[in-house]
């Protein structure tokens, strides 16, 4: 690679927030790597910043610099400066017209970034390049995924090296105390909840409750805490905990995206959902069960079909099938209890397995490694 120019080229990243906490989550880490790797000048625009301060606390006022990021509002009608030399749109947001209309006099590199997705096409649309129908504009579809010939994900340099050394030196049982009042079991099940209102989450904690082997089900504040509640006809306040027969549920506080990772990191089992959290999942290389974002028609069934497709290959059949099965009953397609015991058997092999899968993806080509060698090949 060229070494890197005195003076970097200025990048903007656009973010809307559709809805919940990953369009911003994706962003602000994106912008957070490309400024602590590569030295970019970066400006993060965000539409709604109640869900950027919730991930990013020192968000506090447009304009302030966080983690070398420039943190912007985007507001409507929107404060024009110039485009910058790279501007990424994230996950078609539409920039502002003004902005567009200020960008043909200077265009920049122009990068759409789309939504992660296993499908097959995925790879044969990365980085195809459309022209504006008016201005004298490209724009440039990077597809973050899985495969090679696709963007890959977001692996901050040094990631996977923090996440063995904190598991080296900070103990579970440690980490746990550190927060839980109830006894701790040593021999717990450990299990982070991070999802929407996923269907058989009643019956699964039913079976929980009955279960052998204790589960400690560590659930960060949120919709999935909200279904908690309610299977358990109790409330759980941030903080508290409650005690069912076998099951021990714990409720957490919302803590940034570092501190998500080390809950993803120390459990044995991650329901995550979306798309950062499903991303981190893997980086925490445990077992871990996808919550989908659900879209109309049952749409989201096709994404998470591929993926598994791609997940289960190198798996024993049974453990391939176990993991199947509970993965579309947590998606609303089966009894979660009936396929709980089976999945919960195939732990050991799917724990070896998220190991190598993890290893894996981290000899691919990253997001943030994908994007900046993109810009320079054309800087
Ligand atoms: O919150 P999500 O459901 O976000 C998104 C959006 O809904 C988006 O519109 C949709 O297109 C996309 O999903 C697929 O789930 P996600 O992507 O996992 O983002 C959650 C973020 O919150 C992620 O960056 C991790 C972070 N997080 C924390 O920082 N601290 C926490 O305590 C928790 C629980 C999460």
């Amino acid at each position: 690679m060229k070494p890197m120019p005195a003076v970097q080229p200025g990048w903007e990243i656009f973010c809307r927030v559709v809805d919940n906490y990953g369009d911003a989550g994706v962003c602000w880490r994106l912008a957070r790597a490309l400024a602590a790797e590569y030295g970019v000048n970066v400006r993060l625009w965000v539409d709604d910043w109640k869900a950027l301060f919730k991930l990013c606390p020192l968000a506090t006022r447009d304009g302030v610099r966080v983690a070398g990021v420039e943190l912007r509002r985007w507001t409507d009608p929107f404060p024009v400066e110039g485009p910058a030399d790279v501007v990424i749109e994230a996950f078609g947001c539409n920039l502002p017209e003004g902005y567009v209309m200020a960008a043909k006099e200077r265009p920049p590199i122009w990068i759409n970034l789309e939504y992660l997705s296993a499908e097959g096409w995925v790879a044969g649309c990365h980085k195809l390049s459309s022209p504006h129908p008016e201005l004298p504009l490209v724009k440039t579809f990077i597809f973050p995924g899985f495969t090679e010939g696709t963007g890959g994900l977001i692996l901050e340099r040094g990631l996977l090296d923090r996440r063995d050394r904190l598991l080296r030196t900070q103990s579970r049982a440690d980490w746990l105390r550190s927060f839980l009042k109830g006894p701790l079991r040593e021999d717990a099940l450990v299990v982070s909840l991070f999802g929407y209102e996923p269907f058989g989450l009643a019956e699964l904690l039913h079976r929980w409750e009955k279960e052998g082997r204790p589960v400690l089900l560590l659930v960060p504040e949120g919709r999935s805490l909200a279904k908690v509640e309610a299977a358990l006809g109790a409330n759980l306040p941030v903080g508290e905990e409650m005690q069912r027969g076998a099951l021990h549920v714990a409720s957490l506080p919302f803590t940034d995206q570092d501190g998500y990772d080390a809950l993803l990191w120390h459990c044995d089992l991650n329901l995550v959902r979306g798309e950062d959290s499903f991303a981190r999942a893997q980086w925490a290389a445990r077992p871990f069960v996808w919550n989908i974002y659900p879209q109309k028609d049952d749409a989201h069934f096709v994404k998470l079909d591929a993926f598994l497709a791609l997940y289960c290959a190198g798996l024993q059949e049974a453990a391939a099938d176990a993991l199947t099965a509970f993965w579309r009953a947590w998606n609303g397609r089966g009894d979660t209890a009936k396929y709980w015991p089976a999945f919960a058997r195939a732990l050991p092999e799917l724990e070896s397995h998220a190991q190598s899968w993890c290893a894996t993806l981290a000899t691919r080509e990253n997001l943030v490694t994908t994007l900046w060698q993109f810009v320079d090949k054309l800087g």
